[in-house]
């Protein structure tokens, strides 16, 4: 559970090393003269209020009429150019800004060898620490950095075995240049303006020597001949999350609070807290694919020598990959964040990153959280939550303004300063079913948590809003009378049609979620007759095209050579489950599937791991694996698009999550798409919708065993094919739990908090059908 490496980073995006407490972010560099601590703060955003000419994306002028103009010609010829759309509805990006670095610190290490002995680097994924080490002239010299949540600070540690031998100067550096930078007390400080918005930033770090002498110098602090020295880092900005002016408190309070409080607690209590906050969440889950890293192999050198066979070496980077992902989201997404994890987590080293870094919701934002709540690590949805929460407010005006819509909306792509209206971008700048498709993950969290408080309080409000959109904004198709989305895009491809199937798929889960969530509430019942007559009249948005493929669009027009990045179309197979493995849409997703390839972006191949998996396929959910590990991950273990882009190291965990446990429809499927090169191995920990919590064991790449746990009394349907086999269930008393079994699947009432166990067994009696 760590990725090590021989030699200091030289290269940020490939080699740095991620640590991060959800708000507060930091790549260590390890070099051995110089250590670089580039560090990031996630609410550091140009853009929004004070950047100029920003609209939150909302055309600045009313255009009566140009929906219904583009209707007409959709209805007329079958499809519009992007171009030809963007030209009628886009508008021009204003303030649309970017999330930023906020500097560097930089350890000018004086006395530094030019010959280091024994040199290592590493990052423990299990106590999330990363570390530094090496030798010279007997001495062996260690440097320690965490991200605390609990303390709000990252922090560092040099020391040596030798007394009197730490010496450095830190120093900041920064690409901002509205900012001062000040050291006193063995504090430095750093405080300024964003020039494009006026976003006030501060950070503070404080330098606590042991032995030694420390000098405060204007913009540095140097310390000499000191046994050890601790660091200390906060930092915050004026940005709140709230409509329309996004902006709170000053951080000088929060980050002073913050730092004194840690600097006035001994290290290894910091470290120790630390590490249980961390291991907390971190350990909910283990998987044990029965991989073995070979003795004295850094990660990159394990990671450039993996085949994707049936080496110990490969199964032991598949596991170490799984066990990255969700330590990444633990790392850039926790509960007292505002904000949820980028299209970078929260590292940016840039004021001008890809995309922003911003939360492009056609599919990342949303892939960032598919394994949250599948791998046990429901806390680091809250940011997600209360963010699309937050989307509402800004939403409702764009619904209302542009669309002529109740409800609220958001658009491709968006930001911190709820833009939630358009720009001019053809491909990508007009996908209303964002908002929709984003509450699906709010809706989901209920499935798995039964939390019927959470449901009235926080996600039925915005599931509610962003289901009246599309009652109010769906189109009448002249082709056959249905209800459609249009204009629809199926994302970044293609033109522009009515009733795309990505789009129909999105607007009827709204919809259907909708419903159920007002029937369980036992509200809204005039909504709930108007989502349930829409439905009857939506077009389904699944159809089988004439060679054998789901149709991306109404109209069959894929083509067999195509091999975009979006494999939209399926979107009902995953992340949806309205394609149920078996039927003819699932054969027919399966032809798209294998037409589109394996290729792709880091992030299409997370998908078709997901997709795969969702087949029942797991040998070729596998091969997607290893492709992504072979071509899409670079030697820290990042996924690139490229370039870096960290949606694709959580899409491969929640595939990788996939292949053991799916949990759709009332029903547990455990093991439903082992591959043939997991042979043997074990997972526990991962939940499934009902509440439940799943241990698994398998041998010869079959379950040996399979204990469920459930949050509340009821009945549980638990599916594996070894069941088909024989078996019995009985509680940790050994008491029979009195299953009925049928087929494959074993159905039975289970006690709340108890451990039941499926053994498959021939010598035990077998339960009837
Ligand atoms: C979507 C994708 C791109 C990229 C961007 C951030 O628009 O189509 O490949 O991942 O998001």
């Amino acid at each position: 559970m760590t990725l090590w490496y021989d030699e200091p980073a030289t290269d940020w995006e490939t080699q740095a090393l991620p640590i991060g407490n959800g708000p507060l972010g930091a790549m260590v560099f390890g070099g051995v003269a110089g250590e670089r601590l580039q560090f990031n703060e996630k609410t550091l955003w140009t853009g929004g209020p004070g950047s100029p000419g920003y609209d939150f994306g909302n055309w600045t002028s009313p255009r009566p009429g140009a929906i219904a103009e583009v209707r007409r010609q959709i209805d007329r010829d079958g499809s519009m150019a992007p171009e030809a759309v963007a030209a009628v509805l886009g508008q021009a990006r204003s303030g649309y800004g970017a999330y930023q670095t906020f500097g560097d610190l930089f350890l000018d290490l004086t006395g530094a060898p030019a010959t280091p002995e024994g040199y290592r680097r590493e990052l423990s994924l299990r106590e999330a620490v990363a570390r530094v080490g090496y030798s010279a002239g007997g001495v062996r010299h260690s440097r320690e950095y965490f991200a605390s949540n609990p303390g709000g600070v990252i922090v560092g540690r040099l020391s040596a075995d030798r007394p009197g031998t730490v010496s450095f100067t830190l120093r900041h550096t920064s690409p901002h240049e509205d900012k001062t930078v000040t050291a006193a007390g063995g504090r430095l400080t750093v405080r300024g303006r964003l020039s494009d918005n006026g976003m006030v930033f501060e950070a503070q770090v404080q330098v606590i020597a042991q032995g030694g002498t420390r000098t405060d110098a204007g913009d540095r602090i140097t310390v000499t001949g000191a046994d050890s020295a601790v660091l200390v880092l906060s930092a915050g900005t004026d940005y709140a999350d709230t409509y329309p002016a996004y902006r709170g408190e000053d951080p000088h309070a929060r980050v002073t609070a913050a730092v004194d409080a840690a600097a006035a607690t001994p290290y290894d209590e910091l470290r120790r807290a630390h590490v249980a906050d961390h291991r907390e969440l971190f350990d909910r889950v283990a998987l044990d694919l029965g991989g073995a890293a070979p003795a004295g192999v850094p990660t990159d050198r394990l990671r450039a020598s993996y085949t994707g066979g049936a080496s110990a070496a490969d199964r032991a980077l598949e596991s170490l990959f799984f066990a990255y992902g969700r330590y990444l989201l633990i790392a850039s997404s926790r509960e007292n964040d505002l904000l949820p994890a980028n299209l970078q987590g929260v590292w940016n080293t840039s004021t001008a990153p890809p995309w922003s870094a911003d939360y492009h919701v056609n599919i990342n934002l949303q892939m960032n959280y598919w394994l949250a709540e599948q791998t046990n690590l429901h806390e680091t949805a809250k940011p997600y939550i209360r963010y699309v929460a937050a989307l509402v407010e800004p939403g409702r005006r764009t619904a209302r303004d542009m669309y002529g819509a109740r409800g609220w909306v958001v658009g491709d792509e968006t930001t911190p300063f709820g833009f939630t209206g358009v720009h001019d971008w053809p491909t990508a700048f007009w996908f209303p079913e964002a908002a929709a498709w984003l509450t699906q993950h709010l809706y989901d969290t209920y499935r798995f948590t039964g939390d019927e408080t959470y449901l009235r309080e926080t996600a039925y409000p915005v599931l509610k809003g962003a289901a009246e959109f599309w009652l109010d904004f769906l189109h009448t198709d002249p082709r056959d009378g249905t209800l459609v989305v249009s204009p629809s895009y199926s994302p970044e491809h293609g033109d522009f049609s009515a009733g795309a199937a990505m789009s129909q798929q999105i607007v009827r889960e709204v919809l259907a979620n909708a419903v159920a969530a007002a029937r369980t509430l036992g509200v809204d019942a005039d909504l709930q007759a108007e989502a349930v007559a829409a439905l009857a009249r939506l077009d389904h948005g699944l159809r089988v095209g004439s060679w054998g493929q789901l149709q991306e669009w109404k109209s069959d027009r894929d083509a067999r050579d195509d091999t975009h990045r979006h494999v939209s179309h399926l979107y009902a197979l995953h992340p949806g489950d309205r394609i149920r493995p078996g039927t003819p849409e699932a054969e027919a997703a399966k032809v798209s599937l294998a037409a589109r390839g394996d290729g792709g972006t880091g992030w299409s191949k997370a998908w078709k791991i997901n997709f795969w998996a969702r087949l029942l396929d797991g040998d070729h959910a596998h091969r997607m694996l290893a492709e992504q590990l072979k071509g899409s991950t670079l030697d820290n273990l990042w996924d690139t698009h490229p370039p870096f882009q960290i949606d694709g190291n959580f899409g491969a965990a929640s595939g990788i999550a996939e292949m053991l446990v799916q949990s759709h429809h009332d029903v547990v499927h455990v093991l439903p798409a082992l591959p043939s090169a997991w042979k043997d191995g074990s997972v526990s920990g991962l939940r499934a919708r009902g509440g439940v919590t799943v241990d698994a064991v398998w041998r010869n790449g079959a379950a040996g065993s399979v204990t469920v746990r459930k949050g509340r009394t009821g009945p549980i349907t638990v599916r594996s094919s070894f069941i088909a086999g024989g078996c019995r269930v009985h509680d940790e008393r050994g008491h029979e739990a009195g299953a009925r079994r049928d087929g494959d699947t074993l159905t039975w009432t289970a006690r709340a908090g108890t451990a039941y166990t499926i053994t498959s067994s021939r010598n035990a009696p077998t339960i009837s059908s």
